[in-house]
Formats: structure tokens, sequence, C-alpha cells
């Protein structure tokens, strides 16, 4: 799934735009363009993805280290529907480029650390299709901060000298489309010791730097928006779909690049269907909706899931189920903190649940009514890459999602909130999305 809380009821800026005319804020989205590539690519925090290379270049020690962009997407193919491009998250991870057919070679040891950016070369008339490119030149080394850029013809002989300086193994990113396989075993001989990148690299990204934090405030901030503009466009006998079209509509009008992951907007029995989202029906009086849904912002993604009546009023019965969904999430964070694991966290909620279940889910207790896990890393990919056995640290985020699902009436409630761990304890970052039932009644009834 794809799931934070919060004391209070922060103002949400959309709200207070609610009804009037005035000039609109200037969305969240916003960051100043490169003016070099209009339309594509945000600055690069060249000092974040420097220090991440040399971290990278400190873990391998000695060796070399080649790194491919993703390639545009093809329509006819590959079903593309938002884009024709996203950079591939470990390639964006060492460099914040939004370019494609890339390469990124990396040495380490035999003398000297070197870092070169390969590049093809810019063809005007394919520009004419596909708009200004990055190429091998001065600009590109400027906006990535990375001074050697070459043409990528030249890769196969750069990589052939470094290999042949270095005297160590070859580290590539074993997850990359067979075009990239190809070409990575041509460009190595039988004997070289290739070896997969992703481990090292993936661990690297469990731990969040500044500039990705800010990245995942934003997506996250839009998409409390979403949630927000999905409450106030419910009703009894709205569609499915059109509670998501309000939620989409937020995130897009805010900045956001694309969906996360598909939204899931699930009312009445498909609020007990975990991964539901093809939003085709329509919802009724009494039902409770539950939307799964986050924006990605610079190649970062939300997480956030919330529960609410369609006709702005829980019932009892719907109240008594969430507010213990709500109480063991709180649990569950008031223990996120340094040192601990998920699997202690998943114990601690699990324990709060069943021990406060009274008869609510009548003969069993309402953890077996729990059927997923309690968290999972976030970041670049929803399920963010990652050992889940490390014990948290500062700069880690994970999502905190418990629910209870009861198909028999029609009763799903998650809530889900994105936390960051932080040096004495942890973080709500959705915390502005409403969360408690009086905070989304409060919300409901303002529509
Ligand atoms: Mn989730």
């Amino acid at each position: 799934m794809r799931s934070l809380i919060v004391a209070a009821c922060v103002a949400v800026p959309a709200l207070a735009a609610q009804g009037r005319p005035s000039p609109a804020p200037p969305p969240l989205g916003a960051w100043t363009p490169v003016p070099e590539l209009p339309g594509m690519g945000r600055p690069v925090d060249t000092a974040s993805v420097a220090a991440r290379r040399r971290a990278l270049l400190a873990r391998v020690g000695r060796g070399v280290v080649l790194v491919p962009a993703a390639h545009e997407r093809e329509l006819e193919r590959d079903y593309v529907q938002d884009n024709d491009f996203r950079q591939s998250n470990t390639f964006f991870y060492f460099t914040e480029l939004e370019t494609q057919d890339a390469w990124l070679l990396l040495v380490a040891g035999g003398g000297a650390s070197e870092t070169v950016l390969f590049l093809p070369p810019r063809t005007p008339l394919q520009e004419r299709w596909t708009g200004l490119r990055l190429g091998p030149d001065s600009t590109a080394g400027r906006l990535s901060g990375i001074p050697r850029v070459l043409p990528t013809d030249s890769l196969d002989d750069a990589l052939a000298a470094a290999l042949f300086r270095v005297r160590g193994p070859l580290y590539v990113p074993l997850d990359q489309t067979t075009r990239d396989e190809q070409r990575i075993r041509e460009l190595t001989f039988a004997g070289r010791d290739v070896r997969n990148l992703r481990p090292s690299a993936d661990s690297m990204r469990l731990v969040k730097d500044a500039d990705e934090i800010a990245r995942m405030r934003k997506a996250v901030d839009i998409s409390v928006l979403g949630h927000v503009a999905a409450m106030q466009a419910a009703r009894p006998g709205v569609w499915e779909y059109e509670i998501e079209a309000a939620l989409e509509a937020a995130f897009r009008r805010n900045g956001a690049d694309r969906v996360g992951y598909p939204s899931i907007v699930g009312s009445g029995p498909n609020s007990t269907t975990l991964h539901y989202d093809v939003s085709r029906r329509q919802t009724r009086e009494g039902d409770l909706v539950v939307v799964d849904a986050g924006a990605e912002w610079g190649q970062y993604t939300a997480d956030v899931t919330r529960t609410f009546p369609v006709n702005g009023k829980f019932t009892p019965r719907q109240k008594a189920i969430y507010d213990l969904v709500l109480a063991t999430q709180q649990v569950a964070f008031d223990s996120t903190r340094p040192g601990t694991t998920i699997a202690q966290l998943n114990r601690v909620a699990r324990d709060y649940m069943r021990t406060h279940s009274g008869t609510l889910c009548g003969a069993e207790t309402c953890d077996a009514y729990f059927i997923h896990g309690l968290s999972h890393w976030l970041g670049m990919d929803v399920h963010d890459v990652g050992d889940y056995s490390t014990p948290l640290k500062a700069g880690m985020v994970l999502t905190i999602e418990p629910g209870i699902y009861l198909a028999q009436e029609s009763l799903g409630v998650r809530i889900e909130d994105d936390v960051l761990v932080t040096a004495t304890g942890a973080e709500w970052l959705s915390a502005k999305a409403p969360r408690t039932t009086a905070e989304i009644e409060r919300l409901m009834g303002r529509r």
C-alpha cells in the first residue's frame, strides 16, 4: 500500500483560499526554472549530488562505477500514461539530471578519483520534437556540477582506460532495461569482474539528505492539498472517479510531476480492497471512502491515506473502528525513534490493536483484520529501496499505516502518514491532512 498523524489540525492553504476570488498564490511546485532548458529539468543541488558520489566512491574503495540514465518510453509499446520519460532513480540520485540516454562514470582508486558525465550529442532536427536537450558541452558541465562532460561515443574508450588504470571491479546497477544490459555486456569482456551497484546505492538512499527531505516535504504538502480536495468533493452519489479527479487536479494544480502510484479511491465495499484502483463505483449514503494517494515532485513521492464518510459524518460504528486505527497509528509513531526497527513498530501496533479491540470486531480481535504490514520505506520509490531490518536512523522516512478491513460490513479504514525519523524521535510530515474524525467532519461540514 501506498500510507501519518498530528496533534492539531494546522490551517490548510487551500481552505483559506476557499470562495475568495483573490489572486492565486504561487503553486507549491514552483521552483526556479533552468533558462537553458525550458520545460524540462530543475536545478541540480550540485553540492548534494557531489557528496553522494563521494560517499559511494568511499564505499567502493577501488573500482569503476557506471550508471546509465533511463530512456524515453515508447508510446506504442510501454503504455505511456503520464510522460514519455522518468529518470532512473539510481541515475537521479547521483546526478539529479532528468536527461535521457546519459551515462555516469565514477572512478575510485588507482591514484585519483574521477567523475565523467556522458551525453548524446544534440541534434537540432530531433529537438523540434523533443525540445532542448542537454548535450556534451559546458552548459551541461555547469548545470550538473560535473566539469568533465564527454559525448557518449567516447564512453567505451574512457571505460576501458579507467578499468585498466584502477584494476578493480566494475559496478553497474543490474536493474536496467534489456537495452542497457546488452550495452553493459558489450562494454565489458570475458573475465571482467562485474558487480551489482544496487546494494550499495540502495542502502545509501535509506538516509535522506537535506535536499531529499526538502523534495519529500514538497511532495507531501502537495499531496495534503489533494486529500483535502478529495474530502471536499465527496457527497453521497458522486462517482469514485469524480473524487479521484478532484484529488489529482489538486496535485497537478500545485505542481506535482505525476502521481507517485495509481490513486486508490475505494468507497463502500471497495474500501476493503487494498489496491482497488479503477474508481468506477457510484458512492452511496453511509459509505466510507478510503483514499490512498500521493503526488510525486522532483522524483520523490508521498504516500498518504485518509478514510472519510462520504456524507461528512461518521456513524458511531465507523467512528469506533476509525478511532482504534488512529490510536494504533499514534502508538506506533510514539515508538518511532533512532534504534528501533520496523518489525518492533509492527509488534507495538498489533499488540495495541489486539488489546484494545474489546468486542469491536466480534469473536476475533481487530488485528485479525489488519492484513498488511504497518510500514515501508518512502522516497523516490513509493516502496523505497533498502533493507527492512535496518534500525531506524535520523533522516529515514517511512510510512505508518494501520488499517482494519471488515468486508462483511463494507467497512474499511486505513490511515497512513509519512514520518521522518529525527535525532530524538520522529516528525509527522503529512500532519496537515485532517486526521481525527473531528477534523475531518469539520472540514467536510464546510463544503
Ligand atoms: Mn503505503
